[in-house]
């Protein structure tokens, strides 16, 4: 395999990777680096050592991405996320000697430390910014999840439960909004017209970072767009320590909803989808299990308050559709559900499927291919099974009417005792 090489020598890479890490908003950047890969897709070789500070992402790292982060951060000091004070009520949790002492106790604790979740971050950014050049109209949907997986699991130093992939690539089209990924012998070629939402999971010692964007190849769709990363970024900027679920998703709906798209001549309004919602995340635990929190994207009555050391998912979705989904299509997601009881499995494939998840992705959420690349075949019904035990939740791909378009931004936060960290926070949104 041929891999170019992006920059100059991994010597210059731990500092121009972290010159270019979560906050860095030169918007220059990001027209360099667009005009740096259009056209043929063999114009790889940039120089980027020339421009100071700001050489574009991932020096040191190759194209495709395959340098592991040790190797960019030999000290093992990821770069923050975007930092953001908290509000009115709350900033005085910046100074307070508690909560200073509170984050020194967080960061010397090796279990609490956020290392991890900056690592996975990093991670993230650097195959989400391949992702973006090298997906293309034409591609086959396995393409386009192999080359993202195969990123993640070189960036992240793959290694058991210790660090990996943290859930299924989405790759949901269209009206569909989350939860598609190929299964084997999907046809699905990518169309210039499509509406991609690539979701992203990457975990290090089960802190999973949980980050997505839209991706289109036509202009049409750059309201809807704008719309669910306005919104997004409004549900960030409103989470806090104290602050009410309910009022979060009142926020989110009515800054996407402030937004119209117009498809073939017609006017049509960006609906927040009602039925999907962010939500926490635990160690190893897309979603905060028994106690999970979810932060629907419409204004609603819960007065549930996030909480100091909360990592959240927030995400939004817009559509032009009715802005309901249902549960559409076949089944790739699947995870083990926490807490599941002790039921003694008759079924011998499936007892040995279930070691297979235990071993391999534990609660982590995986999907059919993954199961194939493990040597497995022909598991289905024991999977089926497993499902039916309720020791196996399915995650089906959840799909608004036909016609309609959806799009979707999300991103991982952390609520730090003294300040908002937006873990997963890049130069691309
Ligand atoms: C479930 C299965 C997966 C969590 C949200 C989500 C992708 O819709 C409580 C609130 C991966 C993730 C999830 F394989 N889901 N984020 N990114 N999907 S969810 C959910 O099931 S549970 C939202
Ligand atoms: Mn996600
Ligand atoms: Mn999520």
């Amino acid at each position: 395999m041929t891999h170019s090489t992006t920059t100059g020598p991994a010597i210059d890479a731990k500092v121009d990777a972290r010159v270019t890490g979560a906050h860095d908003d030169d918007d220059d950047i990001d027209d360099d680096e667009q005009d740096a890969t259009n056209g043929d897709g063999k114009k790889k070789k940039k120089k980027k050592a020339k421009k100071k500070g700001g050489s574009g992402a991932k020096v040191g790292q190759t194209e495709p991405p395959r340098v592991g982060l040790s190797k960019l951060f030999p000290d093992g000091v990821y770069p923050e996320g975007e930092l953001q004070e908290y509000k009115d009520d709350n900033i005085w949790r910046t100074t307070s000697e508690e909560k200073r002492a509170a984050e020194r106790a967080a960061m010397e604790d090796p279990s609490l430390t956020y290392q991890n979740i900056r690592r996975a971050a990093e991670v993230h950014r650097q195959v989400r910014a391949y992702a973006r050049k090298a997906i293309r109209p034409g591609m086959r949907m396995m393409e386009i999840a192999d080359l993202i997986e195969d990123g993640t699991r070189a960036l992240v130093e793959e290694s058991g439960l210790e660090s990996g992939i943290g859930f299924p690539t989405g790759l949901s089209l269209n009206n569909c909004a989350a939860h598609y990924t190929p299964n084997a012998g999907d046809t699905i070629v990518l169309q210039k017209e499509d509406v991609l939402k690539v979701d992203i999971g990457v975990h290090v010692n089960g802190r999973i970072c949980d980050s997505a964007f839209t991706l289109t190849f036509e202009p049409t769709y750059n309201n809807l767009l704008e719309a669910v990363k306005a919104a997004t970024n409004a549900g960030i900027r409103e989470a806090g320590i104290d602050a009410r679920l309910g009022e979060i998703g009142a926020i989110i709906q009515e800054t996407m909803e402030s937004y119209e798209v117009e498809v073939g001549g017609k006017v049509l309004p960006v609906k927040s989808i009602e039925n999907l919602s962010g939500h926490t995340i635990v160690p190893y635990m897309i979603h905060g299990g028994d106690r999970g929190k979810s932060v629907l994207l419409v204004k609603n009555n819960d007065q549930t308050r996030m909480e100091e050391g909360e990592y959240y998912a927030i995400e939004t979705f817009g559509s032009t559709g009715r802005g309901r989904v249902v549960e559409s299509g076949d089944c790739s997601h699947y995870a083990k559900i926490y807490n599941a009881p002790h039921t003694p499995l008759r079924l011998q494939t499936a007892k040995s499927l279930l070691k297979t998840i235990n071993k391999h992705f534990d609660t982590l959420p995986f999907c059919r291919r993954y199961l194939d690349r493990l040597g497995e075949s022909k598991y289905l019904l024991a999977l089926n099974h497993l499902v039916a035990q309720g020791i196996v939740q399915d995650y089906p791909p959840l799909c608004d009417q036909r016609g309609a378009m959806t799009a979707q931004f999300e991103h991982t936060i952390l609520l730090r005792p003294t300040v908002k960290e937006v873990i997963s926070r890049g130069n691309d949104y």
